[in-house]
């Protein structure tokens, strides 16, 4: 049990379907502190670096195109365990196998276009919080935090 902060990102397809604001809002009511939020159009470099881990699949080329096909929504968020607090928000990969209540489970019926990423372990979420928001991180004080961990 350690406070951890993790990388999230709304993909090009839940942008473009409108789906930001209720995904920040399921992120926000958990109890999670939003410590960096912008909207960036990826560049190839960065797309290939965040998933180089896929690099060898057959749906690598594929992925890349769809990252950089528009804007994302990059965020970064902090709480106790809060990178398997948010994988379990976003669901298993294939929306049409991801459980109800999961973003991916609410909203998704494809594996590709599954609208959010997450990262997987404290290795990955520093790694890709280091990518995308090199410029770093808010601190601030969560007033409610008093009324979130007893
Ligand atoms: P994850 O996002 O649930 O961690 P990964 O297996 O790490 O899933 O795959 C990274 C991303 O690559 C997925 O979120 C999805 O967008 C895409 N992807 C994974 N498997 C496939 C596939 O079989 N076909 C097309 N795209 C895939
Ligand atoms: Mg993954």
């Amino acid at each position: 049990m350690s406070n951890e902060v993790t990388y999230v990102m709304v993909k090009p397809d839940g942008v473009q379907r409108g789906l930001v604001g209720e995904i920040i809002q399921r992120f926000e009511r958990k109890g999670l502190q939003l410590v960096g939020l912008k909207q960036v159009v990826p560049s190839e470099e960065i797309a290939r670096k965040h998933y180089a881990v896929h690099s060898e699949r057959p749906f690598f080329s594929g992925l890349i195109k769809f990252i950089t096909s528009g804007p994302v929504v990059c965020m970064a968020w902090s709480g106790i365990d809060a990178i398997g607090v948010a994988r379990n928000l976003i669901g298993s990969t294939n929306g049409r196998e991801a459980a109800p209540g999961t973003i991916r489970g609410d909203f998704g019926m494809d594996i590709g276009y599954n609208m959010i990423h997450g990262s997987d372990a404290s290795e990955t979420a520093e790694f890709e919080l280091g990518l995308w928001f090199s410029e770093g991180l808010n601190e601030w004080t969560q007033d409610s935090i008093s009324w979130i961990y007893e």
